[in-house]
């Protein structure tokens, strides 16, 4: 039966990436409901097509790992997007996110922005951050906005993992997935209102 993997849950109806690419919309299985069931982002499902491009989630596969806020299942790594002032870097934060993310057995990436506008000090407390990281062996980037090099930073780390992002309101999170997504256009500079102030995230794959 096709298989595919849920990539977004819009009003109760899921869409389904299926192997040939093609997104398909599905509703849930019934049953899921009694049963406790609910069907997340990330999850590997089998549907069943009712035809008219439409189809019924059958069988929602075990999961690898699954997030409660935002609700998202088999992530492979999470960047954690920090900048180095606006909001200012925070080792405290940084460290509760590690500790979070690692316990579920996602491989975190830290990645600071915003160091066009950090001055001489917050620079090099940046650096001196990313020294201590990666010495005890996290991978470290270092981006800003509009970086031309962004892709050829990032792309090793996302091709073919399902990746999240993670960050305060302000870091830049939708900022370098509009730099790294041509068309994508993601508001940014505004607070985004579904989803809180502090920690918010997004996820992207491959
Ligand atoms: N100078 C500078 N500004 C940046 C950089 N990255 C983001 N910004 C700006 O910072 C503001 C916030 O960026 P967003 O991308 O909206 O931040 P976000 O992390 O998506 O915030 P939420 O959606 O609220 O969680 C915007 O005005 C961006 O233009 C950067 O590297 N340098
Ligand atoms: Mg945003």
């Amino acid at each position: 039966m096709p298989q595919g993997q849920i990539r977004k849950a819009i009003s109760g109806f899921y869409y389904v990436q299926r192997e040939n690419g093609n997104l398909i919309q599905c509703k849930g299985r019934g049953v899921f409901r009694n049963r406790g069931i609910s069907p997340l982002v990330g999850d590997i499902v089998t549907i069943v097509e009712d035809g008219d491009n439409d189809a019924t989630i059958t069988e929602v596969h075990e999961r690898k790992n699954e997030l409660v806020r935002p609700p998202i299942a088999n992530i492979d790594q999470a960047l954690l997007v920090f900048s180095i002032v606006e909001p200012d870097f925070s080792l405290h934060l940084l460290d509760r996110f590690l500790t979070v993310i690692e316990s579920v057995d996602i491989k975190p990436i830290i990645c600071l922005t915003k160091k066009d506008i950090a001055n001489e000090t917050d620079l090099q407390l940046a650096n001196a951050a990313i020294e201590y990281y990666e010495g005890i062996g996290y991978d470290v980037i270092q981006t800003y906005i509009d970086d031309p090099d962004l892709h050829d930073l990032l792309y090793p780390f996302l091709k073919g993992n399902t990746t999240v992002l993670a960050g305060q309101s302000g870091v830049g999170k939708s900022t370098l997935l509009n730099t790294l997504i041509p068309g994508l256009l993601l508001k940014t500079g505004e607070i985004s209102e579904a989803l809180g102030r502090e920690n918010t995230q997004l996820v992207m794959s491959n």
